[in-house]
C-alpha cells in the first residue's frame, strides 16, 4: 500500500508539472448538456475505493469525483449527482457499529451539497420504489502493469476482457444492490477521462467506478481543489466535542495561541516506514527544540499508538511539558466511532498555534489543509517529524488558493 501511495503522489506531482508546462487540456468527449431534459433526468455516479485504504485517503478520492462533477457542471452538464459511498469495515477501525455509516455522521453534507449535489446511499434508497437497486454499469478500474511505457506516462484506458479479478458484488454490505454489467478497464490518467467511459453508454442512469483511487486529480491544489476542500466541513457534533475539549483545556475555541500539536502516526507507519519514523526520544528532542523557541509548554498529541504512547508522555514530562490528549468516553466512542474520534483529534490539532505532523501521512495532510483554510501562517503548519538519523526531506507545502 505504501509504495503505491508513494507512486500515486509522484505521478500526481508529475502530472501537475506536465499540465503547467505543456498546458494540457483534456477534451471531454461526453456530450454537453443542451436541453432542459438534463435537469429532470438525474443521473447518479457511484464510486468505491480499494478496501485497505484509510479514511483520509478516501476523503481525497471523494474530492477527485466531486471536482470532476463540479467542472462538468461549469460546462453545462448538470444532471449528475454523486452518491456518497457509506463508510464500512475500514481497515484501521476497531470500534465501529459494523453497519454502513453515512457521511453525515462525520461531515456537514449540507455544505458539501452546495459544492456539488451529493446523495447519501440510504437517501437514494428511500426514494427508490423498488426493493432493490440495480446499477446499469460498474467499471472495475485497474492499473496498467507498467505506468511508464517507453519512459512516458501517457493517459490512456483500455477495456479488457473478463479475467478473474474482474467481478464486483460488494456494495458496502448491502445485498439488495446489483448491477447489469461489469466492465473491466485498465486506466491511467486524470479523472476527467472517466467521462469517456461514461459516454460509452449515454443512457445509463446509475454508473459506478471501483478503485476510485486510480484516476488522478486534474489539478491538485488548484482553486477548485480548495473550493471543494472548504465545502467538506465536519459535522456539528464533532466540532462541538472538539471545541469543548479546547475550551476546557486551553480556554480557546478558534485560532489558539497556547498549545502546540503533534500528529504521531505509528502502527503500520512504524513498521513499514521505520526509516522515516523517529524513536520516542528522537520525537521528544525534536519537539522540544521547536517549542523552546516558541516558548510553548503545552503539547496536544493525536496518535494511533498503543502502549508506546505512555513512554512518550513520560519523556515529555521529563522535559517539563504538559501533555494533553483526547480520551473519548464510552458514550462518545459509541456515538462517534473511531472515525469521529479521529476527526476530533484532527480538529484540535488544526487549531493549535504550531503543528508538527508525520511525513506522508494523509491524516497529517488533512490537518495541514484545515490550518491553511483557518489562515494559520504556513510556517506553523508544514512541519514534520524527522527520522533520528539520515536525510529529512522538507514537507511539501500545499498552500490555500482562495
Ligand atoms: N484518533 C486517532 N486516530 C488516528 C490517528 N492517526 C491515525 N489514526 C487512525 O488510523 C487511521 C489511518 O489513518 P489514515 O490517515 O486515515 O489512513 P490513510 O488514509 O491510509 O492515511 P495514512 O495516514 O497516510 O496511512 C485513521 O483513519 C484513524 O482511524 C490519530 O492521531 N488519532
Ligand atoms: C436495501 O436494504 C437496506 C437494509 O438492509 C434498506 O434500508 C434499503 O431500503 C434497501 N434498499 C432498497 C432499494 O430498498
Ligand atoms: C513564521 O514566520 C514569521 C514571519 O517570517 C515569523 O515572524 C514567525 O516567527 C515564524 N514562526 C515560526 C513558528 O517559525
Amino acid at each position: 500500500m505504501s509504495n503505491k501511495r508513494r507512486m500515486w503522489l509522484y505521478i500526481t506531482i508529475l502530472l501537475n508539472v506536465l499540465a503547467i508546462n505543456a498546458n494540457i487540456n483534456i477534451e471531454i468527449e461526453a456530450g454537453q448538456c443542451t436541453s432542459d431534459q438534463c435537469y429532470d433526468d438525474k443521473k447518479f455516479l457511484f464510486y468505491d475505493v480499494n478496501p485497505p485504504e484509510g479514511f483520509n485517503l478516501r476523503r481525497d478520492v471523494y474530492m477527485r469525483f466531486a471536482i470532476m462533477l463540479s467542472d462538468a457542471r461549469k460546462r453545462g452538464k448538470t444532471n449528475w449527482n454523486l452518491v456518497l459511498p457509506p463508510w464500512h469495515r475500514l481497515y484501521h477501525w476497531r470500534s465501529t457499529n459494523g453497519k454502513p455509516t453515512p457521511w453525515r455522521a462525520f461531515f456537514n453534507t449540507d455544505t458539501m451539497n452546495k459544492y456539488i449535489p451529493v446523495t447519501e446511499l440510504e437517501d437514494l434508497f428511500s426514494v427508490s420504489k423498488n426493493k432493490k437497486l440495480k446499477l446499469d454499469r460498474v467499471f472495475v478500474l485497474k492499473n496498467y502493469e507498467n505506468a511508464f511505457e517507453n519512459g512516458d506516462f501517457r493517459e490512456k484506458w483500455e477495456i479488457v476482457g473478463d479475467y478473474e479479478e474482474c467481478h464486483h458484488d460488494y456494495f458496502w454490505g448491502y445485498t439488495n444492490i446489483s448491477v447489469t454489467e461489469v466492465i473491466c478497464v485498465k486506466f491511467q490518467g486524470k479523472i476527467s477521462k472517466l467521462w469517456e467511459l461514461i459516454a460509452l453508454h449515454p443512457k445509463d442512469k446509475y454508473v459506478m467506478f471501483t478503485h476510485g483511487e486510480i484516476p488522478l486529480h486534474d489539478n491538485y491544489g488548484s482553486k477548485s481543489y480548495w473550493d471543494c476542500r472548504k465545502s467538506m466541513k465536519f459535522n456539528t457534533e464533532l466540532i462541538n466535542a472538539a471545541k469543548n475539549y479546547m475550551n476546557e483545556n486551553f480556554k480557546c475555541t478558534e485560532k489558539c495561541s497556547n498549545y502546540a500539536a503533534l500528529h504521531w502516526r505509528r502502527q503500520d507507519f512504524s513498521h513499514n516506514r521505520y526509516k522515516e519514523s523517529p524513536s520516542i526520544i528522537g520525537t521528544v528532542n525534536q519537539i522540544d527544540k521547536a517549542l523552546k523557541k516558541l516558548n510553548l509548554k503545552n503539547i496536544f498529541i493525536a496518535t494511533d499508538a498503543d502502549s508506546e504512547f505512555n513512554s512518550l508522555i513520560d519523556e515529555f514530562s521529563k522535559f517539563k511539558y504538559k501533555v494533553f490528549y483526547y480520551t473519548p468516553t464510552v458514550e462518545e466512542i459509541a456515538e462517534f466511532q473511531d472515525g469521529g474520534v479521529a476527526i476530533i483529534d484532527q480538529i484540535i490539532c488544526s487549531h493549535s498555534s504550531y503543528f508538527v505532523g508525520t511525513h506522508e501521512s494523509t491524516f497529517t495532510f488533512r490537518i495541514q489543509e484545515e490550518r491553511e483554510i483557518l489562515g494559520f501562517p504556513s510556517n506553523t503548519t508544514f512541519n514534520r517529524l524527522c527520522p533520528d538519523v539520515g536525510i529529512c526531506e522538507k514537507p511539501s507545502k500545499w498552500t490555500v488558493v482562495n
